[in-house]
């Protein structure tokens, strides 16, 4: 029998097989599935004795089979998830939820030699640096797939650092962080990253307004300074970096920018924002004033920022900037008088902004507002070409509400992400409510628009991840709802709890949640899931002696037999090689007060051949992959003697895999 016979052969036994619990419910669960098993002779043996003993239903059953993937057999969608405050970003596969990888973005780790002596990691760490403070934690939110016409193609993935208002470059050949930039004008992101469809752009949008450079200013002089940016980090597909020389960013008022998602076919060359305190609060509880959560929540209506990107790129080349910090930037009166930035109302502090996959909607979730409202950019740019606007305090032409709203549809109380499937359907997150909606799009007839569905998540659910769910063309199938709290779902582990992200299988009629998975690292936001097969990795570095930064060979290449300490004054160089199970050299001799560089290279071939490398003492930790060379530095402090050796077990002499590095006082 071939494979995929054998499955559907096997889940039709089972299903029979969950029947049978199901009817069994409610009389003696071990006596009903022996009977069941006796019935069937083609069932596992003591299949049946395994879900009654545990107490399984029928859904629980479903669940299992839905979700397991035999030892050795992929996952069909890797799942790259957020891990918040971790500053780093989670690989997933679906639909087993395993963690394949927690790959290192803005926060040093050290099975990666992320950030402990490698020089490679800490150019990219020290890139974000602001103003001479070295940064080395990050608050990780939106992970942005590249995309060629609208569709992922695995080649990059971006995120952001919300708190230090940085964006890295993860280059998914080898799923390694080449670059990380810091705007130079704000001091928090939070609509980042998202990109436009073929990846033209990275765009970045502001989340706390401060004065452009976070200067100093009063809270007086709110509306006067403070001011909230846009940027659009250039990406050079073929270097595989966002190119700072042809970036820039545009000025916008005060009003806390919230998400924003990239327009796609019928909306290609727009971007979309949220704001919320559009009433300009500047807090300050402890001298009477209303609290922010107050004062940010005054209005009815804020404002959905709708930004024409093509224009932007016009104005840019045209020299119609301003320099600030060393950034051109589109001023806020240059943005209104060139047609780059409208808005329309969106009710009560919105939170996601999300384009439906034909570019035709934008669906805005309020997060005060139990509706989602649905925006049609046809009606939209009619409104933009009759004026129909207002101008708010800026001058910004505010588009009139009625031209632009297409529908609104109630689901349920605190709405705030909305993916989508390949049938028609929307899924909208409720944090309130700690559910999820699935509603069906109605396209240009209001009435059409339904709630079909809600079911409930545990708990507190923020974002929701579908299968190529925001893309030009959705897969369905399954669902992730990134939860915030998790209280009761898992064994107690003190009263810091794992995060909770839940798979649902959307494939049938009904949503049916089939997986829990304690995410023990920070609070996971967004996460994109692509099909696995879209994913290119390297085995193995493609010659030995790779510089995975320049993705090309090192010159600090070192080849067997050409292991040498060279010595110029107290500046020591070291050109080992590490294969099982030697480094070479072994002893390396220095004396207190030399400045060492040290390259290894793994001149292994073989997959999986990884090579670790911690120098105790010295806080130097490394992960030399097959073909890898790596370098690290170091002043030679304190004299001794200190061993060090290969951190990954790779063959039975391992232990022996050593050297002694003797300094001489
Ligand atoms: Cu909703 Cu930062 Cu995308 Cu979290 S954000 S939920
Ligand atoms: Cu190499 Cu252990």
């Amino acid at each position: 029998m071939t494979r995929s016979k054998f499955r559907i052969v096997a889940l039709l036994l089972l299903l029979v097989l969950a029947l049978s619990v199901f009817a069994a419910c409610g009389r003696n669960r071990q006596e009903d599935a022996a009977d069941t098993v006796v019935g069937d002779g083609n069932l596992p043996a003591g299949a049946m004795d395994i879900a009654a003993e545990r107490g399984l239903s029928p859904d629980d059953i479903n669940a299992a089979l839905k979700t397991y993937v035999p030892s050795g057999q992929w996952d069909e969608y890797l799942m790259f998830a957020s891990g918040g405050h971790s500053g780093n970003l989670l690989v997933i596969g679906l639909p087993s939820m395993r963690i394949l990888k927690n790959i290192a973005v803005f926060t040093p780790e050290s099975w990666q030699g992320y950030g402990f002596g490698s020089i490679e990691s800490e150019e990219i760490l020290d890139a974000g640096n602001v103003n001479g403070v070295e940064i080395r934690m990050g608050d990780s939110h939106h992970p942005g797939l590249s995309e060629t016409a609208g569709d992922y193609d695995g080649e990059f993935v971006f995120i952001n650092d919300k708190s230090s208002a940085r964006v890295a470059v993860i280059d998914l050949r080898d799923f390694e962080t080449k670059q990380i930039v810091k705007d130079p004008n704000i001091i928090s992101n939070h609509g980042s990253t998202f990109v436009t469809p073929n990846t033209e752009y990275v765009i970045q949008g502001s989340q706390y307004a401060t004065p452009l450079g976070w200067e100093y200013a009063p809270l007086e002089e709110y509306e006067e300074k403070y001011r909230g940016l846009a940027t659009l980090w250039s990406f050079d597909r073929e270097a595989g970096r966002i190119d700072m020389e042809n970036s820039f960013s545009i000025e916008l008022p005060p009003y806390w920018q919230d998400l924003c998602d990239a327009g796609k076919l019928a909306s290609d060359g727009w971007f979309f924002c949220n704001s919320f305190n559009t009433e300009m609060a500047t807090g300050g509880i402890e001298d009477g004033n209303p609290p922010f959560e107050a004062g940010v929540s005054q209005r009815d209506m804020d404002y959905l920022h709708i930004i024409n990107w093509k224009k932007a790129e016009e104005v840019y080349k045209a020299g119609n900037t301003e320099e600030i910090n060393g950034m051109p930037v589109i001023t806020l009166q240059t943005a209104i008088d060139e047609g780059v930035l409208f808005f329309a109302p969106e009710p009560k502090s919105p939170h996601g902004v999300d384009v439906t996959p034909d570019g035709k909607y934008m669906v805005i979730a309020g997060k005060l507002d139990p509706q989602v409202t649905i925006y049609s950019i046809e009606k939209i740019e009619q409104a933009i070409a009759d004026q129909n606007w207002e101008a708010d305090p800026f001058g910004v032409p505010v588009l009139n509400f009625d031209a632009v709203k297409m529908a609104q549809l109630e689901l349920g109380l605190g709405p705030l992400h909305t993916q989508y499937d390949a049938d028609g359907y929307a899924y909208t997150s409720l944090f309130l409510d700690s559910a999820v909606a699935k509603w069906k799009l109605g396209g240009d007839d209001p009435e059409a628009y339904e709630l079909i569905e809600t079911v409930p998540v545990q708990y507190n659910v923020g974002h929701l991840a579908a299968a190529e769910g925001d893309t030009v063309s959705p897969d369905g199938k399954y669902l992730v709802a990134l939860n915030k709290w998790a209280v009761d779902r898992f064994a107690p582990v003190g009263p810091l709890l794992p995060q909770n992200e839940q798979l649902i299988d959307i494939s049938g009629d009904r949503m049916q949640v089939i997986y829990d998975m304690a995410m023990g690292v920070g609070e996971p936001h967004y996460a994109q899931i692509i099909k696995q097969d879209k994913i290119k990795a390297w085995d193995v570095y493609p010659e030995v002696g790779w510089d995975p930064i320049a993705q090309a060979p090192s010159e600090f290449a070192t080849k067997a037999g050409e292991e040498r300490i060279e010595r110029n004054g107290n500046e020591v160089e070291v050109f080992m090689t590490s294969i099982r199970s030697h480094l070479t050299p072994e002893h390396v001799e220095i004396k207190q007060g030399d400045h060492v560089t040290w390259h290894i290279t793994n001149i292994e071939s073989a997959h999986d051949a990884t090579h670790g490398f911690q120098l105790g003492g010295y806080n130097i930790s490394l992960s030399i992959e097959p073909g890898e060379t790596a370098s690290f530095e170091f002043d030679a402090v304190n004299d001794g003697t200190y061993a060090y050796y290969c951190t990954e077990f790779c063959s039975a002499l391992h232990l022996e895999m050593m050297g002694y590095m003797l300094v001489e006082p």
